[in-house]
């Protein structure tokens, strides 16, 4: 049998006996995956239903007609208003689809600031210094004249004043909302509102809460948006892909961005996928198990600030909890290892007014959407936030220097350290009989 094999077994194990609180990860449905690894992939169909460059589309654009048709259900978005395109491959190509098709090279663009929480398909450059030229980092960047809104330092939330005021002076043609860790719900209204008083379209990148959108338990953006991406496996638990919604007449732009514009032939079997997950937002269990993803992440805050921990913004309003763990004398990196130990996967992440750097960041961004998938609630929520705590108070004096050279040595050495690390192995050893009694689908 072919290695490949060998290791998917290898990782399937992995991501039964380990807690998934990446907040970006999930468990899809057994028929998802059915979808999806089905004979859809074998056909070639660029164009649209009905407008293919391929012969032998007859099943195929009833496929992806019926995920465009669900896509809008999915959002209580009607047919006469509202476009949706589910051909876009990632997040990413969502995004340069809509600046494909509404930009010009060049135009302003308004996005939250990626170590605040924004994302790096919105742009992302190292902002001028005194004798320093920017420095472009994304292809976004290069292309548009981006510039960035924060969150407000005190209270870490938007202070739409402020983003309105910026707006005035910049002047975009796009302001941009969502990113991977602002932990609080977005007022879409008052956005739409900026972006309107400047003349600007507003797109909502809804990638990580669409899910939680379309169960109805977080605010929508329609109608407020223009234009609305989202990717399809976060909270949506359907299988990797994207969904661009616009208002009707803006979709034939959206559609000739696409293609002939950035892709190619569309993925049938994960649109396919796609189309099931969406299918099932619509059940009474999504919405059940949508509102535990959140009830799941408010207590976990709320144990994390109870044990001493600085938790960004101070609480959440969704699916992901950011811990600041500059208090507590460690970082992001440092953490996130000892997690893995014992058995609970998150992420390193930046935190707003980072003194760290991206891949050595001071935070730690956890979530509930897959742990949920699996059917824990609240008593096992609290016993995962003791686990954190326990783990971040053994790892926290492991210092990492700031020097490059004495790092790469410390990076080593607390890697072979912690692998054999008894107390982190015996959280893996817990975590495991937990996980044995949430079996994943
Ligand atoms: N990788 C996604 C996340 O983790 O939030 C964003 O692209």
């Amino acid at each position: 049998m072919d290695k490949i094999f060998d290791l998917i077994k290898k990782e399937e194990a992995r991501q039964r006996e380990t807690l998934m609180m990446i907040p970006s990860e999930n468990y899809t449905y057994p028929e998802v995956r059915r979808a999806v690894g089905s004979i859809l992939m074998h056909k070639y169909a660029e164009g649209d239903p009905g407008r293919r460059y391929y012969q032998g589309n007859e099943f195929v654009d009833q496929v992806e007609s019926l995920c465009e048709d669900r896509a809008l259900v999915a959002f209580g978005l009607s047919k006469d208003k509202w476009q949706a395109n589910v051909q876009p491959h990632s997040g990413c190509e969502a995004n340069l689809a809509v600046y494909n098709a509404f930009l010009e090279i060049g135009d302003k663009i308004m996005s939250m600031f990626l170590p605040d929480g924004g994302h790096l398909s919105h742009g992302w450059h190292l902002p001028a210094q005194a004798g320093v030229d920017d420095k472009k980092i994304t292809l976004v960047s290069k292309i548009y004249d981006v510039h960035f809104y924060h969150v407000d330092p005190k209270t870490q939330v938007f202070n739409y004043e402020k983003i309105a005021k910026l707006a005035k002076s910049i002047k975009p043609k796009l302001i941009i909302t969502g990113g991977t860790a602002y932990t609080r719900d977005i007022n879409y209204k008052k956005m739409s509102q900026i972006a309107k008083s400047v003349g600007a379209l507003y797109m909502a990148d809804i990638a990580h809460e669409a899910g939680l959108i379309a169960a109805g338990v977080m605010n929508s953006p329609f109608p407020y948006a223009d234009i609305v991406t989202f990717t399809t496996h976060k909270t949506l638990r359907g299988p990797r892909g994207a969904v661009i919604i616009v208002r009707k007449d803006m979709g034939e732009k959206i559609d000739r961005s696409i293609i002939p514009g950035l892709q190619g032939g569309p993925h049938l079997h994960s649109i396919a996928g796609i189309a099931i997950a969406l299918k099932n937002t619509q059940t009474a269990v999504f919405k059940k198990y949508a509102k535990q993803v959140i009830k799941n992440a408010k207590i976990l805050a709320q144990e994390l600030v109870k044990k001493g921990y600085d938790v960004v913004s101070g609480g959440t309003d969704k699916h992901l909890v950011l811990i600041d763990l500059r208090s507590k004398g460690t970082n992001g990196w440092v953490v996130a290892w000892g997690l893995e130990i014992a058995g609970i996967i998150a992420n390193r992440n930046t935190v707003p007014n980072d003194s760290g750097s991206p891949f050595y960041p001071s935070g730690l961004r956890i979530g509930t959407p897959a742990i949920t998938t699996r059917g824990m609630k609240e008593k096992e929520i609290k016993i995962i936030a003791g686990w954190v705590s326990k783990v971040i108070e053994h790892v926290k004096d492991f210092k990492m220097p700031s020097d490059p050279k004495a790092r790469q040595s410390f990076l080593k050495a607390y890697r072979e350290k912690i692998d054999k690390d008894e107390f982190l192995l015996g959280i893996a050893d817990e975590v495991k009989t937990l996980c044995q009694k949430f079996p994943v689908p």
